[in-house]
């Protein structure tokens, strides 16, 4: 039986187009940032990103903490939306590495926060405090349903950020999701940040490495930073190459990816036992809960020996993520699965 895996779009494998360009990679010390690969990578990232300069790095979680390690100092504050990966996944890494308190304001389910809660969280100048100094929003919003933020939300949350004297980061680890679904360019969601993160390995089907982007200053000490970290990663290229790739030809293919979690959704909808927001379902991730009456433990045990594998997120809750690997035949025969799962 196959194994259909809708854990995340990490599981996806690189496309043979990616493997040739891995073997006939140019390569050089990326240390003396000398690989010419990951130096196009980086100018073709900064490029779509609309920013001056871009670093190679090697995860989401590498790529978030060096942005805060580089615009923040020990003992600040920086301001997280409560239901961001920054503060649920990232092991702590910037209360821990970076020294900086973490304030969370309330996520609402479309991904924002809201303008007046970010006033509030912004700490008054007072001997007591801890300054506040940067505001780190994420797009697609993971724990909300692959959510995706406008434009117009970043400029106007943006505004209240810019007024009150913080930065901005923006995880955009899925920003090519919410640049295909509100179909126009992702520099047009990056414009408004100092700085954005992005991922490779994701639904764009590389098999490893995100991007940071931001001003040339800040990439120059963001640089410095990623060696600190151990992320000097010498012939580089190699994977860098599979980077490119991903850029140019997978963009408009998370389209597809879209449709299937519409049809996964669609279908889940229509069973007995379980909730959906069918009209939350923007991109490629689709949240379900499941009713009391179906034993949580039974029904993950179930969907193992039926081969259908999806992250639990507690309590009756439970994440789909579509992409590449998995066709809309695939979808249907998912749900056959999982109805016979409950
Ligand atoms: N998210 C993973 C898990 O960690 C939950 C997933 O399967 O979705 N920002 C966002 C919004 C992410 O969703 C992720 C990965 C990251 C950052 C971290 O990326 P990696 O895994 O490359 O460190």
């Amino acid at each position: 039986m196959k194994v259909i895996d809708l854990r995340s779009d990490t599981v996806t494998l690189p496309t043979q187009e990616m493997l040739r360009a891995m073997a006939e990679a140019e390569l050089g010390d990326d240390v003396y940032q000398e690989d010419p690969t990951v130096n196009h990578l980086e100018l073709l990232s900064a490029q779509m990103l609309g920013k001056e300069a871009a670093l190679f790095t090697a995860s989401g979680t590498m790529s978030n903490l060096i942005a805060v390690l580089t615009h923040t100092a020990r003992g600040e504050e920086i301001i997280v939306g409560s239901e961001a990966h920054m503060f649920w996944y990232e092991v702590g890494g910037a209360s821990a590495l970076a020294g900086v308190s973490l304030d969370t304001v309330p996520n609402h389910q479309d991904g924002t926060i809201a303008p007046h809660d970010l006033e509030q969280a912004v700490r008054p100048d007072n001997i007591h405090h801890p300054k506040t100094t940067l505001l780190c929003l994420e797009n697609t919003h993971n724990r909300c349903g692959g959510a995706v933020l406008t434009p117009q939300y970043m400029l106007g949350i943006a505004e209240t950020a810019r007024r009150r004297g913080l930065k901005i980061h923006l995880d955009g680890a899925r920003i090519f999701n919410a640049s295909v679904a509100l179909k126009l360019d992702a520099k047009e969601l990056a414009e408004h940040c100092d700085s954005v993160c992005f991922c490779l390995s994701k639904g764009l089907s590389a098999p490893v490495g995100s991007l940071v982007c931001g001003s040339r200053e800040f990439i120059t000490e963001a640089r410095k930073w990623r060696k600190m970290l151990g992320g000097g990663m010498r012939q580089a290229g190699v994977i860098a190459a599979a980077g490119i790739v991903a850029l140019e030809t997978m963009i408009s293919r998370l389209a597809e990816d879209h449709a299937t979690a519409h049809q996964l959704a669609a279908g889940l909808n229509l069973m007995a036992d379980i909730k959906v927001s069918l009209e939350r379902v923007e991109t490629n991730i689709v949240y379900f809960e499941l009713a009391d009456k179906v034993p949580v433990t039974e029904f993950i045990g179930k969907l193992a020996s039926n081969c259908v594998k999806l992250s639990h997120f507690g309590g009756r809750r439970f994440r789909a993520v579509t992409h590449r690997m998995l066709t809309a035949a695939d979808i249907d025969e998912a749900l056959t699965r999982i109805e016979g799962s409950k």
